[in-house]
């Protein structure tokens, strides 16, 4: 159903059905909201999980009411605002002035001028976090901006999160959003290695209803076997759980990868004809037999071997590795060897193995996301390579505290709190109140945003339209769904996409000179953005659809308004081959980066030197993450619905540890590392290996100037003060949060 006309507002004015989507988390569970009212002053009164979406079949969680909390929610800026800070008796003191949009546009557009004019435009430096690929608006707006700072100081949550599931589609199937994804509806055998999709609803897996489609699987015959140092959620609930010693599934992937040529288990089925460089593989990950790794993996041999076997012989199985296994030291090898794992057994392009998806809008096809390049540059003070002309996070800190042409003096942060979410969080927020000009465009004043010169609030989910135009490239069923805006936006209120429409016009007028390129270049920039700067995302989606064709198949944007709940367009099927034969591709199983890589490993996973680390590291914890269904990474602690009940920032600790260490259920203990330290009540079971510690992550909101109450109320307290920039994956340099040395310290 489409939008009921709107009528009146008052307290007892009609009520109305509307559907959307949740964007909060990848899972994209199709809503029904009951409004009451109209216009800005309508209130949504209920929020329920749509049982007519093709994908999502009514699922919901508690995350979903909350979208109407911030809506509400008092503490969400409405306007953009200015920080003043005044010289007070008792210190200085900082306060939010409101501004009007004109003068918002034209600060912020003269602060990052002035800092590129003084200092070069590689000293402003972008952070884009999260939710830009769950708006829409920011993906087909942003770039008008962004692309005009002509800066190589380029970041975004994508290094601390899925970089090397990328690195590894560039190189294996060329392009970094070819990304297989689990036929969870139809595979016979299910390997989850650092993913808790129970609590995440799935990641690189638009899974809603993950708990359905698990049981499913095993009423079906099928079994589900769950990688992780803790007893998740979904471990809970597998036929299997294998507690892995953090930062060691690489070497345990390199033992199945082993097993399966050491006992002849490889059948690559149809890909077989496009797959090179297999013998050199073999040998490649010959020293790393199950045996070998066993003592650093904690997993015996016997066990591993079995699991290669169960692998193989599956009638469609499918290995699928999520945070746990990315955010590592190690990180691009076990993404390429579960890739390497199911192209071997034949379960890349194979129903019930993984598959690429087949949206109406496809980015890939349609050439609108580049294929994506890998060390093109590195970064100026470590020398960490960029990817897809991005820098990894753990390089933000250094490159803006390094004296030295190209420091960084000047950040636009968009839909990101870094202070929270980036590795050595500490040192990023002590960065950035050093810089000349800082700019966020954010709805909270929170961790990170109270260090900006001038905030520019967008209008909050529920108030615009929506399309996925990215997790419907990796739903594990295929569907295409649009949405109107729930509730109409406050008079003044400006969407994501219009401010980066306002803030680009504006800065290539001011910034015209500073443009490379002739006249005529600098002409034709003016004009795109002229013209796809004034073009709304659903005008965009229109024509998106007629020219990839999907309209003439009788998805057009009419179509697809008039079914909000979403167009079942079936399920995954196999097309990889298809279109990598279509462009003379093929697939080389040894990128050069893996090939320089595995021989360096062999004495860490193998040798005298993995009995050495484990020694050096006994009188340490090894810290791992942890994410619950109420939480959203670091921004949805204001709603008081989600932060109810039992403080969750809390140390979860086995009882051995909890022995050794003298230390009580419930007591608050001192945890540090080389840099920070955090008091944080534990809580011992267990549900964790020992040796393993794990913290949730996005909370520590007791900083000083956060504006959020209900979050501060519930503070706890910032897992990354104490992960380390300087631990990323060896490769990608992307943030290594898994198995960060910490200790306890006496108090
Ligand atoms: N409720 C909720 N849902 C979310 C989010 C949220 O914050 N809250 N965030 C969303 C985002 S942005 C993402 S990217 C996804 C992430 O989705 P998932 O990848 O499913 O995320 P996690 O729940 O963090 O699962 C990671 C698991 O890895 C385990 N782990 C840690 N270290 C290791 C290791 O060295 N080896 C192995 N094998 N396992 C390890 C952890 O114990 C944890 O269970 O979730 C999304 N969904
Ligand atoms: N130790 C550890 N650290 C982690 C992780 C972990 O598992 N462990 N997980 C990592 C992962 S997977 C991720 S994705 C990152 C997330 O890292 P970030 O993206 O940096 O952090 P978020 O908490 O998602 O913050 C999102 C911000 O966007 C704002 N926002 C929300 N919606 C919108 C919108 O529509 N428009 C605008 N303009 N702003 C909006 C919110 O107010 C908030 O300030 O954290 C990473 N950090
Ligand atoms: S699982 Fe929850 S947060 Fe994620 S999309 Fe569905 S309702 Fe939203
Ligand atoms: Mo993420």
């Amino acid at each position: 159903m489409a939008h009921t006309p709107p009528t009146a507002s008052a307290a007892d004015a009609p009520i109305h059905t509307r559907h959307g989507a949740c964007n909060l988390c990848e899972a994209i569970c199709g809503l029904t909201f009951q409004v009451q009212g109209e216009g800005p002053q309508a209130r949504i009164i209920s929020v329920k999980g749509n049982e007519a979406d093709p994908l999502s079949r009514g699922h919901i969680c508690p995350k979903a009411v909350a979208l109407k909390d911030l809506h509400e929610d008092p503490d969400r800026l409405r306007q953009p605002v200015k920080r003043v800070v005044e010289k007070g008796a008792q210190g200085d003191v900082t306060r939010w002035q409101p501004i009007t949009w004109d003068e918002a546009f034209d600060a912020v557009v003269e602060g990052l001028v002035q800092v590129r004019e003084r200092h070069g435009s590689h000293a402003v430096g972008v952070y884009q976090g999260n939710p830009n690929v769950h708006n829409w608006g920011n993906i087909t707006h942003g770039h008008l901006f962004f692309s005009q700072l002509k800066t190589r100081a380029r970041f975004s949550a994508t290094s601390a999160d899925q970089l090397p599931h990328h690195v590894v589609a560039h190189w294996l199937y060329g392009h970094q959003l070819a990304l297989p994804i689990p036929d969870i509806d139809h595979t016979q055998y299910m390997l989850v290695l650092g993913a808790n999709p129970l609590a995440s609803n799935g990641s690189l897996m638009t899974v809603p209803d993950v708990r359905t489609r698990f049981k499913a699987l095993k009423a079906r015959g099928g079994k589900l076997v769950v990688v992780d140092p803790r007893r998740t959620e979904t471990a809970a609930i597998a036929d299997e759980h294998l507690a892995i010693d953090p930062g060691s599934d690489a070497a345990w992937l390199l033992s199945l990868v082993h097993t399966l040529f050491d006992e002849d288990l490889t059948q690559a089925g149809a890909l077989d004809p496009l797959l090179d460089q297999v013998r050199a593989v073999r040998e490649a990950v010959a020293p790393f037999s199950p045996e070998a790794t066993a003592a650093v993996t904690g997993i015996d041999a016997a066990t591993t071997r079995r699991i290669a076997r169960e692998l193989a012989a599956a009638p469609g199985a499918v290995a699928y590795g999520r945070m746990g296994v990315s955010t590592q030291a190690h990180g691009v090898v076990c993404q390429w060897a579960i890739q390497v794992i199911n192209l071997l057994t034949g379960n890349v392009d194979r129903e019930g193995g993984a598959l690429l998806t087949s949206p109406a809008l496809n980015l890939i096809q349609m050439k609108l996301m580049g294929p994506g390049h890998f060390d093109a540059w590195r970064s100026r003070v470590r020398g960490a390579p960029e990817f897809g002309g991005e820098l990894p996070v753990s390089v933000l800190a250094e490159e803006m505290l390094t004296p030295g042409r190209g420091q960084i003096r000047a950040l636009v942060t968009a839909a990101g709190n870094p202070v929270l979410s980036t590795p050595n969080g500490g040192q990023l927020d002590r960065a950035l109140s050093q810089l000349d000009f800082m700019v966020s465009i954010d709805f909270y004043v929170n961790e990170t945003t109270r260090h900006a010169d001038i905030i520019l609030p967008p209008t909050c989910f529920v108030e615009h339209d929506h399309y996925d135009l990215l997790f419907l490239h990796l739903a594990v069923h295929n569907v295409a769904r649009y949405s109107e805006a729930i509730v109409e936006r406050a008079p003044g209120a400006l969407h994501d996409w219009e401010i980066y429409s306002e803030l680009a016009r504006r800065y290539a007028r001011r910034a015209w000179a500073l443009e490379r390129g002739g006249v005529k270049a600098r002409l034709s920039g003016m004009l795109t953005r002229g013209i796809v700067g004034r073009l709304a995302p659903h005008r965009l989606l229109a024509i998106g659809l007629k020219r990839s064709g999907a309209a003439r198949a009788g998805l057009t944007l009419a179509r697809l308004r008039a079914h909000p709940e979403g167009i079942d367009l079936g399920p995954l099927k196999p097309s990889l081959g298809a279109r990598l034969q279509a462009r003379g591709k093929r697939i080389g199983l040894l990128p050069a980066g893996i090939r320089r890589e595995l021989p360096l490993l062999v004495e860490a996973f193998t040798g005298a030197q993995a009995d050495a680390a484990i020694a050096h590291t006994a009188g340490t914890l090894k810290l791992i993450g942890r994410r619950d269904v109420r939480s959203n990474n670091s921004w949805m602690h204001n709603s008081e619905r989600l932060v109810s009940g039992k403080p969750r920032c809390t140390l979860w600790m086995h009882p051995d540890d909890a022995a050794r260490h003298a230390v009580a259920d419930g007591q608050t203990v001192t945890l540090a590392s080389r840099t920070g330290r955090v008091q944080v009540p534990v809580q011992v079971t267990p549900d964790i290996r020992a040796g393993v510690v794990s913290l949730p992550h996005g909370w520590g909101h007791g900083r000083d100037g956060v504006q959020m109450q209900v979050a501060q109320a519930h503070a706890g307290v910032s897992i990354n003060d104490l992960t380390d920039d300087r631990l990323t994956d060896r490769i990608s340099a992307n943030a290594a949060f898994s198995a960060v040395p910490v200790w306890i310290e006496a108090s």
